[in-house]
């Protein structure tokens, strides 16, 4: 049996050298390079979201050796931070991860990190699969299903998609799409949806098809979280459904590719300096994507420098990048009712930072609470003060609202209105809709079984009164919420090994329907086409 040392010293030559050789390495090496993937493959699966593929910190700190040595955490206490998570938002990966893996991935924080391989645009146009090309495609819809009322179904740890009859609840299609199906995004049209998967592999659903199915499929990068669709229709163009763009983790990029064929056209770095600090830095990672409808542009975060890059597609061979100086580690967000202003939170700042798009500038900065983690965030008329928006907070149990209408309201605009109280932190989605008559909210990430298994809402026009708050189920998370077309029923998903839809009724709470079904495996984000394609919460 190696020490603990001398294993962290093979470890740490192995990793130097980047080489996996499993056929030249003795037994043992062999063994401890096993152990060393396992861990590379957990740390990659499970960590880098949070703390980034480099280790540099983001959602979650630093956690390079360097950083590690300096704070004096030793293998015992990088193991209880493993198991056990921490009050900060980390959750306890104990029982999803065995005492063994945590064990490899406490060894593995205390060597370099191994930096995996560029992506190019041949590399992707490589893995490029048109399954059908647009001529072969519907001219017009080949069934009379209400297509725009279509519900597309993360089916996470499956690599799936389940699209789902807003009206019947019954189950279209399950499309194969990719490793860990992160979120799906509609067209401007509506006829598509693209599922971008943790593993940079964007998928095209044609929902006119007789049984919606996938057309098309490219890998854009190693770790992806976010996809978008050209949007913009006026005098500078027609670009609905022509092009769309995908955010990479890893590389730290952003790629423009055909909307109806997925031709991977363009590939951006984002590599660059801090907006603050003006260092270089290895790996800003492109967070949410959201697309003008005033303009040809799409709006990126770039986590880690702290910009918003406002890419104007108008011309791609001439790409204009207009890049604003926001806050470091902007996250998710998304438009206020006009559509001219985007609300971003910048969660380990605890802010959202809001820019004019009109005007291309940063207007306000909102101090909102511990971690605001808004989704695409929540638009409503406040009886009081007008249109506001809102986001829950991962950090603690509280939706804080602001005046997002400084033309008929300046008084309020930007200014904290309204603080309304949940059940606790770890709340990750919020949700309403213009013709709603209340606004949810859940708690997936609340470390209380009861609590995350919960929803809150309350009644626009009531929010003073103390929020409704019950439990949607006895098992898994439950996360993310969805509004049909016409904005009177909500969706809630159950995220669990075999997952549950549970549907309410927005004016009475009561519970319409409960889907669950061998099929329905890990339910995360789930999207109505109708919202999705016109930016409606
Ligand atoms: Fe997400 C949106 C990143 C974990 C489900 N998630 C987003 C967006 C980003 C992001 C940048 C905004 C995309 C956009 O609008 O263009 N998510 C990350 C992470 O980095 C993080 C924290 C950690 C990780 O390792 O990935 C993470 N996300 C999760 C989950 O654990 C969830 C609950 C389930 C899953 O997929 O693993 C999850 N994220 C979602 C969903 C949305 C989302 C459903 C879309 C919300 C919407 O209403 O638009």
């Amino acid at each position: 049996m190696l020490s603990q040392r001398s294993k962290i010293a093979v470890l740490a030559i192995i990793a130097f050298l980047g080489m996996i050789a499993w056929n030249v390495l003795p037994a043992r090496a062999v063994h401890v390079a096993e152990e060393f993937e396992r861990a590379r493959n957990i740390y990659f699966n499970r960590c880098a979201g949070c703390h980034g593929t480099l280790r540099k910190g983001a959602t979650g700190p630093d956690l390079t050796p360097a950083k590690l040595i300096s704070k004096n955490y030793n293998i015992q206490i990088l193991k209880a931070f493993i198991s056990n998570g921490t009050p900060g938002g980390m959750p306890s990966w104990k029982g999803i991860l065995s005492d063994e893996e945590i064990d490899e991935v406490a060894e593995f924080l205390q060597l370099e990190p191994p930096t995996p391989p560029e992506i190019s645009l041949g590399d992707m146009q490589e893995s490029w699969k048109l399954i059908i090309p647009p001529d072969q495609r519907p001219k017009k819809p080949e069934h009379t299903k209400n297509w725009q009322n279509f519900f597309g179904v993360v089916l996470r740890d499956a690599g799936k998609v389940a699209i789902l009859e807003g009206e019947s609840k019954e189950l279209v299609n399950i499309v194969d799409t990719g490793f860990a199906v992160h979120i799906l995004r509609s067209s401007a049209s509506g006829r598509y949806f693209y599922s971008i998967g943790r593993d940079g592999k964007i998928t095209l659903i044609d929902l006119w098809m007789k049984k919606p199915d996938k057309v098309a499929e490219v890998k854009t990068c190693s770790e992806a979280r976010s996809v978008d669709s050209s949007k913009y229709k006026g005098k500078k163009g027609d670009f609905l459904d022509k092009l769309a763009v995908v955010g990479c983790y890893w590389p730290p990029h952003f790629v423009i590719l055909d909307g109806q064929t997925l031709e991977p056209k363009k590939v951006v770095s984002t590599r660059s300096y801090t907006y603050d600090t003006n260092e270089y830095h290895p790996e800003p990672r492109v967070a949410a994507i959201i697309a003008s409808h005033h303009e040809p542009e799409w709006v990126l975060n770039i986590k880690e420098t702290g910009y918003f890059w406002i890419v104007d597609y108008s011309d791609i061979i001439n790409l204009r990048i207009t890049q604003i100086e926001g806050e470091r580690f902007l996250h998710d967000g998304g438009w206020d009712a006009s559509k001219r202003y985007i609300q971003m939170a910048a969660n380990m700042r605890n802010k959202m930072v809001i820019v004019d798009n009109e005007e291309k500038k940063v207007v306000a900065q909102i101090e909102t609470g511990n971690k605001p983690h808004p989704g695409r965030g929540a638009n409503w008329i406040d009886p009081k003060y007008g249109p506001v928006t809102a986001t829950p907070h991962l950090g603690e149990g509280k939706i804080t609202a602001w005046g997002s209408d400084p033309k008929g309201h300046p008084q309020h605009a930007w200014k904290i209105v309204r603080n309304v109280e949940t059940l606790g932190g770890g709340s990750l989605f919020i949700k309403t809709h213009p013709k709603a008559k209340h606004v949810w909210v859940d708690h997936a990430l609340n470390p209380d079984n009861k609590i995350r298994q919960s929803v809150c809402t309350f009644e626009k026009d009531k929010p003073e009164e103390k929020p409704t708050c019950w439990e949607v189920s006895d098992h898994g998370r439950v996360v993310h919420m969805e509004y049909n077309m016409a904005g009177d029923e909500v969706w809630v998903a159950v995220w669990d090994q075999v997952g549950e839809l549970v549907i309410y009724d927005d004016k009475t709470l009561k519970e319409k329907n409960r889907i669950t079904a061998d099929w329905l495996r890990t339910p995360t984000g789930h999207f109505n086409v109708y919202n999705t394609m016109n930016d409606i919460y």
